[in-house]
């Protein structure tokens, strides 16, 4: 059992607690073992709209509040939530099924970030600069915009919620929040501790439901300026299309079919670790994952054969098990999507290594296991080298010159992560300047990016934006240019005195 009781859940609408206007609810439950999570408002329209003119008329007074202050909630937020951190981490091993060190991880992520937002009370910094004009002030702020719609993926339920409604908050703006379907208690917790840190009434809103009544109405709503999505890229399309009429700001975290590279004179050591715990690493559902693998053909059989080894020892379980490697996917039909790409890889002609299978021996059967799959003899333009597959299914592709390598990490859709192993600097650094990707490893595998730095990808990753770091501010934050005059007389900009 989870530590946190199994209970019926509320939706947080205004500061008080209560059901979806429907009186329908949902379930969420454990897809390591189908235990059940908690009970949760099916919401719709109506609570949408609540939701939004609480925040609607909170932003009135928070965008007043002194940016320090508003930090400050944000420290206390990361206080609690490191407080809470083995509750959390132990609920997540059962509602989302990762492991455990990962879970902490994923907590960890959340609180790292809100100490970082918090300082940025005491920074938002904008420019001066002198003025073409005498007696003349001039400088450019940031300003607030207003109610976020903040829709979030079950994959990282604590940190990327934070990632959003952190910066979100310390820039003066108040939130409507819309967690995954698939993880609404962890949801529900960071909510809960964002209140018990101080979060004033109706600033941050939480709506349980489904994407197509929920989410749809949030990113439709007129009140709602800005939406913030990770998701997949076929949900980014249709929230830009949604949000198009209104030219809301749209913040978009989509896809990944990310590479490790490994040239002939890299660490072999080194690079299978980095391969395995990026692969298989959150059973390679993280949009961050190497799904692919761009290895020298010099090295190629020596590599395939290791990871072939490596995969096959990992132990299958559930998360909160100490000896568990790989836990469950998310669901039911992930688990089938997974599945049907095995089949796709093989028709395409690629040769299954090892895993390809559902794991369901004893007491796997009772939820969403499957093994870690390994294609070799994979061609560049293969749907399992091109699709996100989002499970722990890997692809080995050969290449012979280092101008190879780089044409084939690049030659996808999207551009989240990449990775090269060598030893050989120049090497490196080509491979900074060549991948087309919003982030490049040298000697890592393609996850563990950290908070202070820009997030995001290129091509159709996203559009444009970057989550954490500076960045973030971006996102939640228009710029106001400010010009003081002091002169006392009417003084024309240069412009108007040619
Ligand atoms: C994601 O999978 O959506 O870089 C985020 C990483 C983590 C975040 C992944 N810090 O792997």
């Amino acid at each position: 059992m989870a530590t946190t009781e199994t209970r019926t859940h509320q939706n947080y609408i205004a500061g008080e607690w209560v059901d979806a206007a429907s009186g329908e609810t949902f379930d969420s439950t454990s897809p390591a073992d189908g235990e059940l999570i908690g009970t949760f408002p099916r919401s719709g329209a109506e609570d949408v709209d609540r939701a939004v003119a609480a925040a609607k008329e909170a932003f009135a007074e928070w965008r007043l509040v002194p940016a320090p202050k508003r930090g400050e909630v944000l420290f206390r937020f990361a206080q609690l939530v490191t407080d809470n951190k083995v509750e959390l981490t132990d609920l997540m091993t059962h509602e989302m099924g990762k492991v455990k060190a990962e879970a902490g991880g994923d907590v960890q992520e959340a609180i790292d970030m809100s100490f970082y937002m918090g300082g940025e009370g005491r920074r938002l910094f904008g420019q001066t600069t002198p003025s073409e004009l005498r007696d003349k002030f001039q400088m450019s702020v940031r300003m607030p915009i207003g109610v976020i719609g903040v829709i979030t993926p079950w994959n990282f339920p604590i940190a990327i919620p934070s990632w959003k409604i952190a910066p979100a908050l310390v820039a003066g703006n108040t939130v409507v929040f819309k967690p995954a379907s698939d993880t609404p208690a962890l949801g529900q917790r960071f909510v809960e501790l964002l209140d018990e840190a101080g979060v004033p009434k109706g600033v941050v809103n939480i709506v349980h439901g489904g994407g197509g009544a929920v989410g749809d109405r949030l990113v439709r709503h007129p009140d709602v300026p800005v939406i913030t999505l990770t998701g997949s890229r076929d949900t980014g399309v249709k929230v830009l299309e949604a949000a198009a009429d209104r030219l809301k700001h749209v913040h978009l975290e989509l896809g990944g079919k990310n590479a490790i590279i490994v040239m002939d004179d890299a660490d072999l050591d080194l690079a299978l670790d980095g391969i395995l715990w990026s692969a298989f690493g959150t059973s390679g559902q993280r949009c961050t994952a190497t799904s692919r693998v761009i290895v020298h053909e010099s090295v190629y059989d020596r590599l395939a054969a290791r990871l072939v080894d490596r995969a096959e020892a990992m132990r299958l379980g559930p998360g909160w098990e100490d000896d568990t490697d790989v836990g469950p996917v998310i669901n039911g039909a992930a688990l089938e999507k997974i599945h049907s790409y095995t089949q796709i890889g093989r028709d395409d002609g690629a040769t299954l290594l090892t895993g390809g299978e559902i794991a369901d021996e004893g007491d796997l059967a009772k939820g969403f296991y499957y093994r870690p799959t390994l294609f070799g003899d994979v061609e560049p333009g293969m749907r399992i080298a091109q699709e996100e597959i989002f499970g722990p299914t890997l692809s080995l592709i050969r290449f012979r010159d280092e101008a190879d390598a780089i044409r084939i990490s690049n030659g996808i859709r999207y551009g989240l992560s990449s990775s090269i192993f060598t030893r050989d600097v120049n090497r490196a650094f080509r491979a900074m300047r060549d991948l087309e990707a919003g982030i490049t490893y040298i000697n890592a595998g393609t996850i563990g990016a950290e908070v202070h730095l820009p997030f995001g990808g290129t091509k159709e990753t996203g559009n444009g934006h970057r989550e954490a770091g500076q960045a973030a501010l971006d996102v939640f934050t228009e710029w106001k240019s400010v010009y003081v005059d002091y002169s006392g007389t009417l003084q024309r900009a240069q412009i108007d005195n040619a």
